[in-house]
């Protein structure tokens, strides 16, 4: 019996990767006097890395050997990431990013038939926050039974732990929850958590494997505006 929908934020509840994570990042590059941009390319490429601050540690690996890195690094990257949350709470609070379409009906109606609903996301709690108070509204956080987000588990998406860690708050089995993902890394970690995932694909995502998808949709659609069926049928 189904009985629990599991969302993934970023790329699913809204595209908030390319003009919200994104810029955000950029701008505390520069508040930190860094000349590192990441243009919209190069930051498809980050993506293979969950998390903000493994991300920022990632592109030092890949993409920018040449930084001296400072002797308390792991302090410079919380710092740096701490004000990449700020500027992206604010980008959040100038109503720049909106719900995906079809997101808030889903939601509404999911509340209406007393289906149970939680978040479970990499991003930071702060991010979920501002995204949910500055689209659904002030009390909006407060309808998801878990929010399973951030630093919570060590080992972020592609892992399942962040998964396995809702449905043992919620104490609910993977076979009562259904995930919406967008993303290769989110699909692997809900599908590693033996979870039936629905992926909403995005510009980032759209070239992905999802092989292991029930269903791959354009978007949850609108009355008028209907999603298309990209791959799977079992859930009419
Ligand atoms: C998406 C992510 C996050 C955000 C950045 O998570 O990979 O890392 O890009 O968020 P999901 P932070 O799709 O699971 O919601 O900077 O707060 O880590
Ligand atoms: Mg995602």
């Amino acid at each position: 019996e189904l009985k629990a929908l599991l969302f993934d934020v970023d790329g699913t509840l809204a595209d908030t990767e390319k003009d919200g994570h994104r810029p955000a990042f950029n701008m505390a590059f520069a508040a930190a006097g860094l000349d590192w941009n990441w243009d919209e390319a190069l930051y498809g490429e980050l993506l293979a890395v969950t998390g903000g601050k493994e991300r920022i540690k990632f592109y030092l690996e890949k993409f920018n050997t040449g930084f001296n890195k400072p002797a308390d690094f792991d302090d410079f990257v919380k710092g740096l990431h701490a004000s990449k949350t700020e500027f992206y709470k604010q980008l959040m609070a100038e109503g720049k990013i909106p719900l995906r379409r079809g997101v808030e009906r889903l939601i509404h109606q999911a509340r209406r038939e007393n289906m149970r609903i939680a978040v479970v996301t990499t991003t930071t709690p702060a991010n979920v926050t501002a995204l949910l108070t500055n689209t659904l509204g002030a009390d909006s956080e407060s309808w998801f039974e878990v929010i399973a987000a951030g630093d919570i588990v060590p080992a972020k998406k592609p892992a399942p732990d962040i998964y396995f860690w809702a449905m043992e708050q919620m104490d609910v089995q993977p076979d009562e929850c259904v995930a919406f993902e967008d993303s290769a890394n989110g699909i692997k970690s809900s599908v590693a958590a033996n979870i039936k995932t629905i992926i909403t694909i995005n510009g980032y995502t759209q070239d992905e494997d999802f092989s292991d998808a029930e269903l791959v949709l354009t978007d949850m659609g609108d009355p008028g505006v209907p999603f298309k069926v990209l791959q799977g049928s079992n859930y009419g």
